[in-house]
């Protein structure tokens, strides 16, 4: 008979899938489905998951620690032999030469010099960020400002809302009108979907607000094209005629909201016809939406992080948090917005991460920060000290951190030491000095929280490591060992750190164990009545309780208390537009997780537009391209190669394509080698989705 395993899927997606593993009496996984329990992600997975065991036992996995023999830049091909490349060494080998490294490194250079890199390729909460910070805390090393993903809309969020919380996702089955906007839900977010389709069969409309086609549009009832970071103008616009129609909810405002007058100051400035030209959208159908969202209750937004990868996406983000602020529509289950619900699960994050154990300067100075998003600086321009020493888990920066080639150019400093922590031989090993095996979710035991529901759950190690891998809890606490850090903490059991993770003083956390989360699988966080509806009677998580339309904190930062459109330095609207007439959305793929997946042979075939540039009809005329044409795409910063597809996707002036790991491109340079390093007005994120190019045709 075989054991069913009860786990979470740790991959970075919103949903954190509910997932029950079969093991037979060989200990060998034999089949995965989603946890039909778990009351949001109930039954099923994603397509990608769903071939899990294919990623598992997938011949490309790392299975032993490994020295590299070639130059670096020379790597593994994908489920090639790794010979080549890397000889095997031994995990004893690896620690102590790590070590010593890292300790010549740091006496030489001090610790600074030595970088962590990890993002959210385990989100388990040990998985992301526990043993890990320990040790480079306890190594004085430089600090990692995790911004590649969610700062710029999380602080955006905040800066109105005062807590990263929202809608809770059930509750979407109740809405009556809700708006996708920048949200890719049938790729990215897939668990939402069966809410949104039963608030559709008892009469809700369904917007979406996307200047790509997606699946979602494709199914929506309005699909409305933006012109990519033009959400901020959108909002203001919308807020132009609620106001002046006398739509707002003039009590809910006045009780609950800060800064009305000064917003709705503002929102003149922003009429329909104004608005079109930035956005692209007509006059009238801003005025049809403004309406329509504000006078059906309860109205739903579900923004999702597209909206702040592009310049001025944290003030995209502001305006539109201030909507249901304004409309009132926090009142009712099913309306609000939700952009994470990550800000529910205040875990012990002081345990987990041990930040007291940073060494301090004798004035009291924590060590350097470096922004994740601008690596590729990081590692060519930084000084005192520049970075010698790059410690990657959890994360594959020759793929998705932007501007990839400074990023290669870094990586591929002889002087740089660099250890890579991971299941596959991806594009960041290939200039790894040594690679390190790691567990996937099946193969180790953590805590999951989540950033699309309210659900804590538990994930049991359901199979042994395959290989010699080792968790990043595991790893972490053996290198501590190896380099005589003797804290008891690096020490503890995993069981230990879940239990320390539990001991918040969050009331929503109130009463969770781990033995409950054991017996049960998942726990739903204490947020009082059974229907979540933040903010109903006010209570936003800012000082006086009052969302903020105004906020003066933000002038520090140099932005404007109220928000205001500004066009990305990379736009249509922009001078650069001359030379790069062209935005192009360097998006995810809808079956790949950024760039995990990318390698599953099984999964490959799900993306057929993989290598496709999706171009409008009307700017492939103009530089006489056609369907299957060999394009060349390029900026001061980098060019790629892909083949044209001109198939309705997006409007005239936007190009569009997938993100990929480099090796497994045509010309092996992935789509980053386009992005910039430029960074968001707030949160200091990446810009993705501000980037103008220009296209031609090349021969074959
Ligand atoms: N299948 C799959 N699922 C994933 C991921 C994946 O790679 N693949 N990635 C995971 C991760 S890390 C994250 S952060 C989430 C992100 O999930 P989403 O928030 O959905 O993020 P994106 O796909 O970056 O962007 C969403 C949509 O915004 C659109 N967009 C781009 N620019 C603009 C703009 O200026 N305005 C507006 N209104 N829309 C714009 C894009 O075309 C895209 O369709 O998904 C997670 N889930
Ligand atoms: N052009 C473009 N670039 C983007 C984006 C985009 O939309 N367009 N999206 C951005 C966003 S939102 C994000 S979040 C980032 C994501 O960037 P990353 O966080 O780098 O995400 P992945 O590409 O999924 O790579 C995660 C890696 O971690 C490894 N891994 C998984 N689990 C473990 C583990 O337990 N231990 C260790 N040591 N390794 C593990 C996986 O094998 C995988 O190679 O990419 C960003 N880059
Ligand atoms: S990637 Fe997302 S949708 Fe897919 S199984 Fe994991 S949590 Fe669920
Ligand atoms: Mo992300």
């Amino acid at each position: 008979m075989p054991k069913v395993i009860h786990a979470a899927c740790s991959h970075d997606c919103p949903d954190s899938c509910g997932v029950l593993i079969s093991v037979d009496d060989l200990g060998r996984a034999t089949r995965l489905r989603g946890d039909p329990n778990h009351p949001v992600t109930r039954g099923f997975l994603c397509a990608k998951v769903a071939k899990y065991l294919d990623r598992v036992y997938s011949p490309g996995r790392v299975l032993y620690p490994m020295r590299r023999t070639a130059p670096k830049g020379k790597g593994v091909r994908n489920g090639e032999s790794p010979s080549e490349v890397f000889e095997r060494i031994s995990w004893e080998d690896a620690y102590q030469e790590i070590a010593k490294r890292l300790s010549e490194i740091s006496e030489r250079f001090g610790p600074e010099a030595i970088l962590p890199y990890s993002y959210a390729g385990n989100m388990g909460v040990l998985g992301y960020g526990s043993m890990d910070r320990r040790f480079f805390h306890r190594l004085g090393a430089s600090q990692l400002d995790r911004t590649i993903c969610s700062t710029a809309g999380g602080e955006a969020l905040i800066s109105v809302l005062g807590r990263k919380i929202g809608t809770d996702t059930e509750l979407f089955a109740k809405a009556k009108y809700i708006i996708a906007w920048g949200a890719n839900i049938h790729g990215n977010n897939v668990h939402l979907w069966p809410f949104i389709e039963e608030a559709r069969r008892k009469g809700a409309k369904l917007v979406v607000i996307d200047p790509y086609r997606t699946r979602t549009a494709h199914c929506a009832d309005w699909y409305l094209p933006i012109n990519p970071g033009t959400d901020a103008a959108l909002a203001l616009g919308l807020m132009h005629v609620i106001i002046a129609e006398n739509l707002h909810d003039a009590d809910y405002v006045s009780k609950y909201t800060h800064g009305f007058e000064e917003l709705a100051k503002r929102a003149q400035e922003y009429p329909p016809h104004r608005v079109a030209e930035w956005t692209g959208i007509p006059a009238e159908d801003i005025v049809k939406l403004a309406r329509e969202y504000a006078t059906t209750a309860p109205a739903a937004i579900r923004v999702n992080y597209g909206v702040q990868r592009s310049q001025n996406g944290g003030t995209g983000i502001r305006a539109i948090t201030m909507l249901p602020c304004i409309t009132g529509a926090w009142k009712h289950a099913g309306g609000g917005i939700q952009l994470s619900t990550s800000g529910a699960f205040k875990l012990n994050k002081d345990f987990l991460e041990r930040p007291d154990l940073m060494q301090r300067s004798p004035l009291g100075r924590t060590a350097r920060v470096v922004n994740m998003a601008e690596l590729g600086r990081a590692l060519t321009k930084l000084d005192h000290p520049p970075v010698k020493a790059i410690f990657v888990y959890n994360s594959n920066p020759a793929a998705i951190a932007p501007n990839h080639n400074d990023v290669v150019r870094g990586l591929c400093r002889p002087d740089l030491f660099t250890v890579v922590h991971e299941q596959f031989f991806s594009d960041t090993t290939d200039y790894a000095d040594i690679v390190l095996p790691a567990t996937t979710f099946f193969e180790h035991k953590d805590l999951q929280n989540a950033y699309g529901h309210y659900y804590l759950q538990i994930s049991n190690q359901a199979i042994a490591p395959i290989g010699e891998a080792k968790s990043n809890v595991r790893m972490f606490a053996e290198l501590a060992q190896h380099m005589g850090f003797d804290e008891p903490c690096f020490r503890e059991t995993v069981d230990e750190m879940i239990d320390g993770a539990l001991n918040s003083s969050d009331p929503w956390l109130q009463g969770i164990t781990r033995e409950q989360l054991e017996r049960d699988g998942h726990v739903r966080l204490k947020l009082g009545a059974p229907e979540f509806v933040p903010f109903a009677q006010g209570g936003f998580a800012t000082a006086d309780g009052k969302a903020r339309l105004y906020n003066e904190d933000l002038v520090q930062l140099g932005l404007d208390p109220v928000a205001k459109f500004l066009a990305p330095t990379e736009s249509r609207h922009s001078e650069q537009a001359r030379k790069y007439p062209l935005e192009l959305l360097a998006r995810k793929a809808d079956n790949f997780l950024n760039s995990s997946f990318c390698n599953v042979s099984s999964v490959q075939p799900l993306e057929p537009k993989m290598n496709s540039l999706e171009m409008s009809a009307v700017d492939a005329d103009l530089r006489d391209i056609g369907t299957g044409d060999a394009v060349r795409i390029f900026n001061d910063r980098g060019e790629v190669r892909l083949r044209a597809l001109v198939d309705g996707a997006v409007q005239p002036g936007v190009v569009a394509t997938r993100l990929n790991w480099s090796k497994l491109m045509p010309d092996g340079v992935g789509v980053n080698a386009l992005t910039s390093e430029r960074l968001t007005d707030l949160g200091g994120g990446p810009t993705f989705y501000s980037c103008l190019v220009e296209v031609e045709k090349v021969g074959d």
